[in-house]
């Protein structure tokens, strides 16, 4: 096997989680993660693909998947044992501050003289703080980052200094920070590719299935992702990723959409792939009703089942042409509130009205589910108006006769308030208290005992022990109505109603020992609980296998696989250098 130019390396959010003790609750409920959000970024594969045909050999480790799979798998042996160009690692999700930069610490010491490379989103808004910590040589700041990464490689291949590599901040031999400018931001995705074949040719080329696993459960649930879009022409207060955070981070005044064609293209390959849902990600309608519409003309005969998102509400003729062109479809819908004034005070301009007709439409016309996700923590928001959302949910669900497609959601905004969203930048504006600011006071919060001591603000409405137990208590109630509404079964509920009051429990524990005892006793006692805590942490306030599609047995597309891996192999044997 021929050394990696670039070995990426994802990991958990918290470095040695299987060593500390920590109730994450129920932050990451509602995504296909675990607590430690072992998902790495959609782009690593974009990142490898455009490597690779640019001539740079590219891997991917998920150390959090493999620390997840195997108690015994040694982190420290195996990147010792790594070799590589350079080490690319995601500080795409701020809550892998902690176990992004314990990784990095970890390849320094093994690979004192190997290039460390940071990306993603909090890597582009922290860069200045980041690229001073030791184990950092280089940020390459923005959502595109391919043809910058490109550069920069072919700088430490050939030994150059990366002065004219766009969006990179970089320390030079001295330590001296260089902060090139952000000139690259291109205005559409034509350059890139979702890079499913890569990864194929990749896992069989390095002999190595679980490393590339996006996630811990996809290799039984292999769901796939396609993207619309990079940036939003949405301001919702709470998120980075809105309109303003993307100008704000990358000097993004336009989202950069791939095209309707090559989204189509894109799930077909997708589809070649795996038999598990494919989920959509983007408002369709962001780019126009007729971009839409292209999309759905060119991804005509694709099986599903597919996830589609919605970031307003839908009309009956819309939700036709969907179903007509995307039999199986799954919606995504966030109103995050059912209260208009807070759904307002967030950004989202739409009537209670519009989310049952959207519900309405989208069932009549054959939906096999309707996801409706709802958020705690929000500005405006009381404890009272949190939970008033399962009466809303129960008027939804008789104005659709009880059909229990409808399946609702809640989860708390955690465990972190996005930097770079309105309500990060101007805390006081939207009623936010915020914790912590720079990057390595969110760092340091990851290593606190339970998510409500981690979560980096408090509202003027809503304390963290409010926000705490109004999650709690909102999620048992939207419980007991999914079991009243038979869209879980009763058993399932008094599972998940279980997990809440050992969650409750366990917290109040924890707030008792943090009360009473003295810092080097609350470490040993919290992992004396460590086996209790673990297993109040994956699905908290619902079970996150509700929102899973079945798959059946075989949930890849065996033929097709097989013709790609041979393909793979002939291409391999026939080139010279083995890529
Ligand atoms: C799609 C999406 C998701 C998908 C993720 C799919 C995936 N595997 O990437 C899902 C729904 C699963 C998801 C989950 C979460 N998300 Co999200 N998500 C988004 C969304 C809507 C779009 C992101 C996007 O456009 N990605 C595409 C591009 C931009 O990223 P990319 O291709 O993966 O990576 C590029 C660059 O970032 C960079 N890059 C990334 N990593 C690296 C590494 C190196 C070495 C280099 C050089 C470059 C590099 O290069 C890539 C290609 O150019 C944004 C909102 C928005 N509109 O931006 C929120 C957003 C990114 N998510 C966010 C959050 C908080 C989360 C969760 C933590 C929520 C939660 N509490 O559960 C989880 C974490 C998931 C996990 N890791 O397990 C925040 C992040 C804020 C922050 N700075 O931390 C955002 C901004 C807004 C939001 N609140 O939803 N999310
Ligand atoms: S939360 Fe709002 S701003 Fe963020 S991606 Fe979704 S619609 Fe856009």
């Amino acid at each position: 096997m021929s050394t990696p130019d670039l070995t990426f390396l994802h990991a958990p959010s918290v470095y040695d989680f299987r060593r500390r003790a920590t109730l994450w609750g129920p932050i990451s409920d509602v995504v296909p993660s675990e607590p430690i959000y072992d998902m790495y970024p959609i782009g690593f594969a974009a990142l490898s693909d455009y490597l690779e045909r640019h001539g740079f050999r590219a891997r991917i480790v998920n150390l959090a998947v493999r620390m997840l799979r195997s108690d015994s798998f040694d982190v420290e042996r195996f990147i010792g044992r790594l070799r590589s160009l350079a080490f690319g690692i995601d500080l795409h999700w701020l809550p892998h501050a902690q176990g992004a930069l314990e990784v990095a610490r970890i390849v320094r010491q093994h690979h004192p003289d190997t290039p460390v490379i940071f990306g993603g989103f909090s890597a582009t808004y922290f860069h200045k703080e980041l690229i001073r910590y030791p184990q950092v040589d280089y940020v390459v700041r923005g959502d595109s980052t391919e043809e910058p990464l490109r550069q920069l490689m072919a700088c430490l291949r050939d030994g150059r200094e990366p002065v004219d590599v766009p969006n990179l901040t970089w320390k030079d031999a001295s330590g001296r920070v260089h902060i090139n400018p952000q000139s690259y931001l291109p205005a559409d995705l034509a350059h890139v590719r979702p890079g499913f074949r890569q990864m194929v040719r990749a896992v069989i080329r390095d002999r190595d299935l679980l490393s590339y696993a996006p996630f811990e459960r996809w290799l039984n649930y292999p769901i796939m992702a396609t993207l619309t879009v990079r940036g939003c022409k949405q301001n919702c207060a709470v998120c980075g990723g809105c309109a303003k955070g993307h100008e704000r981070m990358s000097g993004r005044t336009r989202p950069a959409f791939r095209s309707p064609e090559d989204l189509a293209a894109d799930v077909r390959e997708a589809r070649r792939i795996s038999r598990g849902p494919i989920f959509i990600l983007g408002e369709l309608r962001l780019a126009g009703i007729d971009y839409a519409r292209r999309f759905l003309q060119a991804v005509q005969g694709v099986p599903g089942p597919f996830m589609i998102e919605f970031f307003w509400p839908v009309p009956r003729d819309y939700a036709e042409e969907l179903a007509a062109a995307l039999p199986d479809f799954i919606v995504e819908f966030s109103p995050d509130s059912h209260d208009p004034a807070v759904r307002k005070a967030l950004g989202k301009h739409y009537s209670n009205e519009g989310i049952e007709e959207t519900v309405r439409n989208c069932l009549a016309v054959g939906a096999r589910r309707f996801d409706l996700f709802f958020m705690i923590g929000l500005p405006r928001q009381t404890p009272a108006s949190a939970l008033e959302t399962a009466t809303f949910c129960e008027h939804l669900l008789q104005a659709v006769d009880g059909d229990p497609r409808l399946t609702p959601f809640t989860a708390p905004l955690a465990p972190f308030l996005d930097p770079a969203s309105p309500a990060f930048e101007e805390p006081d504006r939207f009623g936010y208290r915020l914790h912590y600011r720079t990057l390595e006071e969110h760092r340091r919060a990851l290593l606190a005992p339970t998510w409500k001591h981690i979560l980096s603000y408090e509202t003027q409405w809503m304390d963290r022990d409010t926000l705490a137990a109004t999650t709690y208590e909102a999620g048992r109630r939207l419980n007991r109505l999914k079991a009243r509404y038979g869209i879980i079964s009763l058993e399932k509920a008094a599972e998940t109603e279980e997990r809440i009051e050992r969650a409750i429990s366990l917290m109040d524990h924890i707030d008792r020992l943090l009360a009473t005892r003295p810092p080097e006793e609350i470490e040993r006692e919290m992992m004396a609980l460590k086996d209790q805590i673990d297993r109040a942490n994956t699905s908290t306030v619902c079970d996150k296998r509700e929102l899973d599609v079945p798959v059946g047995r075989v949930p890849f597309n065996a033929g097709e696989l097989a013709r790609l891996g041979a393909s793979e192999v002939w291409r391999m044997i026939w080139s010279k250098d083995g890529r």
